[in-house]
């Protein structure tokens, strides 16, 4: 690929719609973000830095009207929808200001925030009396919540033998193999059974599970709530599983075969279809935050899945993909961002390598996106640092992060024990053009040639001593606050 991503799309349709274009927003504004990703890639700390750098006021020297300085005050607001959870912020933030930080707990559900920004406006920039307010609403949700989209388009046939086909190719004997032989003596056409469904179904849900941690199939969990049901749990809407069923034999009334279908069916009217119709849809823009490393870490297979899995988050924004979801759109989509998130396992010289992965990751649906009004960008960020720059030992010392590795990480055979410092050369990042490049063995080399990515402990952050209040250090949160709420607070 001779542009960059970022090149190529960075104006196709930018600038499509505008705060002021808005009749019904003049009083005030309101802008919607959206924040996602696949499983552990950093939403939770993602947006607590995000809230935590603007209300505080951290270092966003490229964000443009806070370097302008006409950032006046960022407030947190009570919440405007009753139906969602509010994102527990005040917790995740204290807990990664504590004196022995922690990351937060896997959330995976979604939830809500909202902020006021009062800000003077650029027009007006003399008159000091002159204040604006823009409130900005940001929703967090599971990635996997996407990937549900596609179901709408099956019926509960279509997907059973999507799914046993899937399970049959992924598995390797051991993730899939105990729920494939019992679905295999469970005659559809036998009359329907609670016990069975529920025994069938636990043993699809630890399929899932399974491949939640199997490295090849981490990313095909669908659908995606079985694993996280929230109030949904033990529902027989999230009680059901594919079952080999023949084409020839019809669909018996009171069947087993009757009963999962009425299950399939009721989970899209009332898990599926309820996201994307009251939140999805009111989104102004998005974020995708993309854990690359881990995806490098993992080989070829891995990130063809991820790749695989960044093309289906970004169809459901392409209006017409999905005729039920375009019949029910109110506003267009008009910016993505796609981050490669913890950038702080890098050091600053690969960076740049960092964000042609991504950018190669995401190039197909980026191409199938031109021309439809909405600008896609790609960024690598860490939320919060963990780690500092160095120079390796060695002979031609190599640029490498120091940080303290969490507890248990390994890389071959020596295991960190979450205490010590140490100094780490993950490896250089392949240079891919293009996809294909994903199958080039030199570009992604196993064994000890193999990249080396671990987690690290986050480092404790010291407070002001004039008003104690502190923010997290992060990299290039400014320039995707820029690129995300910049141009609504001109
Ligand atoms: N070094 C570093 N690690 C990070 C950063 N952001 C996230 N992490 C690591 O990634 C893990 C997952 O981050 P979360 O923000 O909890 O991810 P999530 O997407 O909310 O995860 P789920 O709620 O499980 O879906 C953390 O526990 C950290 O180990 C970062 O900026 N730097
Ligand atoms: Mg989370």
């Amino acid at each position: 690929m001779d542009l960059k991503l970022s090149e190529l799309t960075e104006y196709t349709g930018d600038g499509f719609r505008t705060v002021g274009s808005r009749a019904s927003d003049l009083v005030r504004p309101t802008l919607r973000i959206g924040v996602t990703g696949l499983a552990r890639a950093g939403k939770t700390v993602f947006l607590t830095s995000l809230v935590n750098n603007l209300i505080d006021g951290g270092r966003l020297p490229f964000f443009q009207p806070w370097s302008e300085g006409r950032i006046l005050k960022v407030y947190l607001e009570p919440q405007s929808d009753d139906a969602i959870p509010r994102f527990e912020y005040e917790t995740h933030r204290d807990d990664l200001f504590a004196d022995n930080p922690r990351w937060p707990e896997s959330t995976r559900n979604i939830s809500q925030l909202r902020l006021t920004i009062e800000y003077q406006p650029t027009r007006l920039l003399k008159r000091a009396l002159n204040r604006k307010k823009l409130s900005l609403e940001i929703l967090d949700y599971p990635g996997e919540w996407l990937l549900d989209l596609p179901l709408l388009n099956l019926n509960y046939r279509e997907w059973s033998q999507k799914t046993i086909a899937d399970a049959r190719r992924l598995d390797d004997g051991t993730i899939a193999s105990e729920w494939l032989s019992f679905t295999k003596n469970c005659n559809p056409q036998d009359a329907e059974d609670e016990q069975l469904a529920m025994k069938a179904s636990a043993l699809f849900k630890d399929y899932l599970r399974n491949c939640q941690h199997h490295e090849i199939a981490w990313s095909a969990i669908s659908p995606g709530r079985f694993l996280f049901p929230g109030d949904y749990d033990g529902s027989p809407a999230l009680t059901f599983c594919p079952l080999e069923i023949s084409d020839q034999d019809p669909v018996r009334p009171q069947s087993l075969e009757a009963m999962m279908t009425r299950r399939f069916e009721s989970y899209k009217t009332h898990l599926v279809k309820p996201f994307f119709r009251n939140h999805f849809t009111r989104l102004d823009r998005q974020i995708v935050l993309v854990d690359a490393m881990q995806g490098l870490n993992g080989g070829r297979e891995v990130l063809m899945q991820l790749e695989d899995n960044l093309t289906r988050i970004l169809n459901c924004f392409r209006p017409g993909y999905n005729s039920w979801l375009t019949s029910i759109w109110r506003r267009r989509i008009d910016r993505i961002l796609f981050a490669a998130t913890k950038v702080d396992h890098l050091h600053s010289s690969q960076h740049k390598e960092l964000e042609n992965v991504l950018a190669t990751l995401v190039a197909q649906s980026a191409k199938r996106a031109e021309g439809l009004g909405t600008a896609l960008k790609t960024v690598t960020l860490s939320s919060f640092r963990a780690t500092r720059e160095g120079l390796s030992k060695d002979r031609e010392p190599r640029p490498c992060v120091i940080g303290v590795p969490l507890q248990g990480q390994r890389i071959g055979d020596q295991v960190f024990d979450g205490a010590k410092e140490v100094a780490i050369f993950p490896g250089d990042i392949p240079r891919f053009s293009t996809q294909e490049d994903f199958n080039d063995p030199r570009a992604l080399p196993g064994g000890t040639d193999a990249l080396r990515f671990v987690q690290f402990q986050p480092l404790r952050t010291e407070t002001t001593q004039t008003d104690s209040t502190a923010t997290l250090p992060h990299v290039r949160m400014d320039q995707v606050m820029n690129f995300l709420i910049g141009d609504y607070l001109t």
